[in-house]
């Protein structure tokens, strides 16, 4: 006899790259997931729906459905849910300030957790370009900073506008094999500085589909990987821990990773007098 697994409950689940729409995406494994695990509130950060594969191949079968359903689901029974729109949903990023279906939709996010730490919650997108010529940039400064996310920004509604695929940094460093690991490592530097510039104590972001929880210089990087190849979300517990969790279907249970960021203990920083 099967035995019934409880269902774990958390204060925050965040969710991003499930790429629907694509062949890849690892629906039934999310659905899974979603059966096993509730929170109060749930953060989509980005890339859930895949608009750019379904431009050139309309691929939507039931279990994409699934997925949204008990989404839609969730939120009527009283879940926050925010979606917060990365490159391949970015037609929602015309809609901020939205709700769906009891769905939020916001281009950033400050979440603040149960300890009182804050986290700027993006896709990260928006640093493919910076990370690419970081050094030019870094030269530069600031200015050349803002311009550069500016540019990237134009480029992307050009290329939407002519109708080519958004540049996929996730897939371009792949190719580059090398620098791949360089890549990621300066994409975490630049998102964990955005953080810092918002006065915020850390950053939940995905884009790169390479999940990780790690200190960054005092600031908090966490990025909640992806639903295409590696199945993995951030859950917040009730005391503010975040954890990363990696589904494997079949153990109906998540294997420790222990990534849990090990940082000397931080105080918020908004700090109240007592
Ligand atoms: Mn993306």
């Amino acid at each position: 006899m099967a035995e019934e697994i409880a269902c774990r409950k958390f204060r925050t689940i965040f969710i991003s790259d499930v790429h629907l729409g694509s062949k890849a995406a690892k629906a039934d494994f999310l659905i899974d997931f979603l059966r096993y695990h509730d929170a109060d509130t749930f953060y989509l950060v980005g890339d859930i729906v895949d608009g750019w594969r379904l431009k050139r191949s309309w691929h939507w079968i039931q279990t994409y459905n699934d997925v949204v359903q008990k989404l839609l689901r969730k939120a009527r029974k009283g879940a926050r849910i925010i979606y917060i729109p990365g490159n391949h949903d970015e037609f929602l990023r015309d809609f901020p300030g939205m709700h769906f279906g009891g769905i939020e939709v916001a281009l950033r996010h400050v979440h603040e957790g149960a300890d009182g730490l804050k986290y700027l919650v993006l896709h990260g997108d928006e640093f493919d370009v910076v990370v690419r010529n970081y050094r030019i940039v870094a030269y530069l400064g600031d200015w050349a900073y803002d311009t550069a996310i500016a540019i990237n920004r134009g480029l992307a509604a050009l290329r939407r506008l002519l109708g080519l695929p958004y540049w996929s940094f996730s897939a371009w460093a792949k190719l580059q094999v090398k620098s791949a690991v360089n890549f990621i490592g300066e994409f975490q530097k630049f998102v964990s500085e955005e953080a810092r510039r918002n006065n915020v104590d850390g950053v939940i972001c995905g884009h790169i589909h390479h999940a990780v929880m790690e200190d960054m210089d005092g600031i908090r990087y966490i990025n909640t990987g992806d639903w295409v190849e590696s199945c993995t979300a951030v859950v917040e517990h009730f005391d503010g821990r975040m954890e990363l969790i990696h589904w494997v279907p079949e153990l109906k249970a998540a294997p420790r990773t222990d990534k849990v960021i090990e940082l000397p203990a931080r105080t918020p920083k908004k700090v109240e007098a007592a």
